[in-house]
């Protein structure tokens, strides 16, 4: 049980259906906390550096064409394995395949329209963090206080 950081992406299509609060809202509620959180567009140097793991693949070309379609919400999540968890919220990378109750088949059918991104090691995280949050210091929580206990 490790705390972590991980980096989503709110992608062009959740953004253009109005979908970035619920789909935020189901991180928040699962327990993962922000501790970094912006709207920007990106371009196409930072589109490629983000999915250089992709370059030469038959989708490269459109997946950046589409990232750099609209604005994005970009967000780093703390938590007990947050790379893991926000996986699963996430759900697989093809909608068709991924579970019910995850975002990417409760609101999409096509791969390369599947809503939300998120890193897939804390190697990753960390790359793709330097990225969106090149040079900003992001706050952490105080983990110091108890929770509200029901007896
Ligand atoms: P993930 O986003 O689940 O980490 P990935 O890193 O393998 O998946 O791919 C990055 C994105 O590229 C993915 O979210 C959607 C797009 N993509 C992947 N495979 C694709 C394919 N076969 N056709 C079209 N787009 C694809
Ligand atoms: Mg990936």
């Amino acid at each position: 049980m490790a705390l972590e950081r991980t980096l989503i992406l709110i992608k062009p299509d959740a953004m253009q259906r109005g979908l970035a609060g619920e789909i935020l809202a189901r991180f928040e509620r699962r327990g993962l906390r922000m501790v970094g959180l912006r709207l920007l567009k990106v371009d196409r140097d930072m589109a490629r550096q983000h999915y250089g793991e992709h370059e030469g693949k038959p989708f490269f070309n459109g997946l950046v064409k589409y990232i750099t379609s609209s604005p994005i919400i970009a967000g780093v999540l703390e938590g007990t394995n947050a790379v893991a968890a926000a996986r699963q919220i996430m759900g697989a990378t093809r909608p068709t395949e991924a579970a019910p109750g995850t975002i990417r088949a409760d609101f999409g059918l096509e791969v390369g329209r599947n809503l939300v991104h998120g890193s897939d090691s804390t190697a990753s995280a960390r790359r793709e963090i330097a990225i969106f949050f090149a040079g900003e210091r992001l706050p952490t929580w105080k983990r110091d206080v108890d929770p509200w206990v029901f007896e």
